[in-house]
């Protein structure tokens, strides 16, 4: 196959390993672990896999005898840059064990193991994908593991291929359920060990012991580089707003990421929108305030972010939906019967008053997408939704109702822009390269050491990869209950933007000032050779919460 310069370069690329899984290892044990909340409902759901010691790896002059293993692989939901390396590290770290150790991976994700679909990922398929972006090696899916029929036949698959560990690469609910797979899986005396690893874009899978979920580093970096050539372009040209939507599901942590790393007039926090209680009116009057403030010193020109969960967290638009969801559920057949042009009509008619002023209120376009983007469970899918046009268009509006009362007075064009997947399979940073491969590598060790039901880590991140601290977290240590399809469930708990934390403290002390005056930052793109100052730096969320 083809290879561009680039690829063929950053094939020879040497991910970093910490000191410690350099060479032997021994385990250090810490104190027995508790749940983070819920601690009876969790120890009784879990009683084999609760309350085990975290686990650090340390350098050790004894080579201890390692049996042959089998280990299989799984990539589960949405691609984050460095999956290949995680794979990468895991099989050279099989291979470090015992050279005779086999690594196989199950097709497009988890439903690979239960349709019994596998490769086995031989040396040289591996050398085709290391340090590459993307899940191709093996691809990935969303089927979810929870049923004790999946699991029973997955377990055909793996003792048919005698495989005694299993790696799931995911996000929180993949890992809450690698950790009911480990727990059945010991309770059945199945003899397969189950150990996560981190991934995510969306950087919502972090807590007290994983400092950060792969992939979130490169997107970040990706989508900043392309937000500061936007934020030149408004600059050179100085006509237009953009309104650019970023991915990451419920949580900010992209939006605020890329702020910090590109100083954008404006930001919008979902978070914090849902503490303050925000009507979407009041989103638009406090970003038409700031246009209109901008106008007034003659700049008709400005960046806004916005994530791509905001408009869950608006608590109008959050009841609208929930009775949106519940009407059509029960009159879709009638709704899908209504000429197009009559469906707004219809829809205003049916709902209650306080929604339908709401609906009323919005977008054509927008109105429209509320309406008919319905997922297999009956839910509008938001990440369909176009928020930055909803903004943008009502924006627009309410300026030209400034302007009638002598508040606005200047030019206001929009521009929208949505970034997400060209950030999913970029090819991994140094940073998500090196962690990916030690998290992979790390994976192998726990799978030495005999262990089940925990996540791979790696901590001290904001030290050089040497320093860097590998172990294992018991995943039952990240879980609380919570109340999910009308069932109360024991999950890994999602870390949204904490408005006290350090990074959104750090952007609230400055948005005023990128408001008004153009601070813009151009982080240009991804480095991969060169001075490490340039090269090898965390996102500033990282080095911000881990900053003492
Ligand atoms: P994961 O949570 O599975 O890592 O996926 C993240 C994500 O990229 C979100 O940011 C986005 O909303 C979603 O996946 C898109 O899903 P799909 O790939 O199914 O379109």
């Amino acid at each position: 196959m083809k290879k561009s310069a680039l690829q063929t370069a950053r094939a020879a690329y040497q991910p970093k390993l910490p000191k410690a899984l350099r060479g032997a290892v021994k385990i250090s044990q810490g104190e027995a672990t508790q749940s983070i909340a819920d601690q009876e409902a969790i120890k009784n759901l879990f009683p084999n896999t609760y309350g085990l010691p975290a686990l650090t790896f340390v350098e050790s002059t004894e080579v201890t005898p390692s049996k042959t293993i089998n280990a299989g692989v799984i990539l589960s939901g949405g691609q984050a840059p460095g999956g290949h390396n995680v794979i990468a590290g895991l099989f050279d770290g099989l291979k470090t064990l015992n050279p005779e150790n086999k690594l196989y991976g199950f097709l497009l994700g988890p439903g690979g193991l239960v349709d019994h679909k596998y490769i086995e990922i031989t040396a040289e398929l591996m050398d085709e994908y290391r340090n590459t972006g993307g899940f191709d090696i093996i691809g990935s899916g969303r089927t979810k593991l929870e049923e004790k029929s999946q699991f029973d036949k997955g377990l055909e698959i793996l003792k048919e291929l005698n495989i005694s560990a299993l790696v799931i690469i995911g996000g929180d609910d993949s890992n809450t359920n690698a950790c009911v797979l480990a727990e059945y899986y010991a309770q059945i005396n199945a003899g397969v060990q189950v150990i996560g690893c981190p991934k995510t874009i969306d950087g919502d899978l972090k807590n007290s012991e994983i400092a950060t979920s792969f992939g979130f580093d490169t997107a970040c970096k990706v989508y900043s580089e392309v937000i500061g050539n936007i934020e030149r372009d408004c600059n050179s040209a100085k006509k237009y707003w953009h309104f650019i939507k970023l991915m990451g599901r419920s949580a900010s942590h992209i939006a605020l990421e890329c702020a910090l790393q590109s100083q954008p007039n404006i930001c919008i926090i979902s978070e914090e929108v849902e503490a303050k209680n925000m009507t979407l009116d009041e989103v638009v009057n406090y970003v038409a305030d700031i246009v209109a403030m901008r106008a007034a010193s003659g700049d008709n020109y400005g960046t806004v972010l916005i994530p791509e969960g905001l408009i869950e967290f608006i608590p109008a638009m959050k009841n609208l939906i929930a009775e949106l969801n519940d009407f059509l559920a029960h009159n879709g057949a009638e709704f899908a019967m209504i000429k197009k042009s009559a469906q707004r009509e219809y829809i205003i008619n049916h709902l209650s008053e306080v929604n339908a002023a709401v609906y009323a209120s919005l977008p054509e376009g927008v109105a429209r997408q509320l309406t008919l983007d319905r997922d297999p469970h009956g839910n509008v899918q938001v990440s369909l939704i176009e928020t930055e046009k909803l903004l943008g268009e009502m924006v627009g509006r309410r300026l030209s109702e400034m302007k009638k009362d002598g508040h606005y007075n200047g030019k206001f064009a929009a521009q929208y822009h949505f970034f997400g997947y060209e950030g999913r399979c970029a090819a991994p940073s140094n940073f998500d390269a090196d962690y990916c491969y030690s998290l992979g590598f790390n994976a192998s060790m726990l799978i030495g050491a005999g262990v089940t039901g925990y996540m791979s880590s790696i901590k001290n991140l904001t030290a050089p990869a040497s320093e860097w601290v590998a172990g294992g977290i018991p995943i039952t240590m990240m879980m609380n209950m919570e109340r999910r399809h009308g069932e109360m469930k024991p999950v890994i708990q999602k870390a949204l933007v904490k408005l006290d934390g350090k990074p959104f403290l750090a952007f609230a002390a400055m948005r005023e000032d990128w408001a008004k005056s153009t601070s813009y930052i151009y982080p240009g793109p991804i480095q991969y050779f060169g001075p490490s100052e340039v090269c090898d730096q965390p996102t500033i969320t990282l080095q911000l919460e881990e900053s003492k």
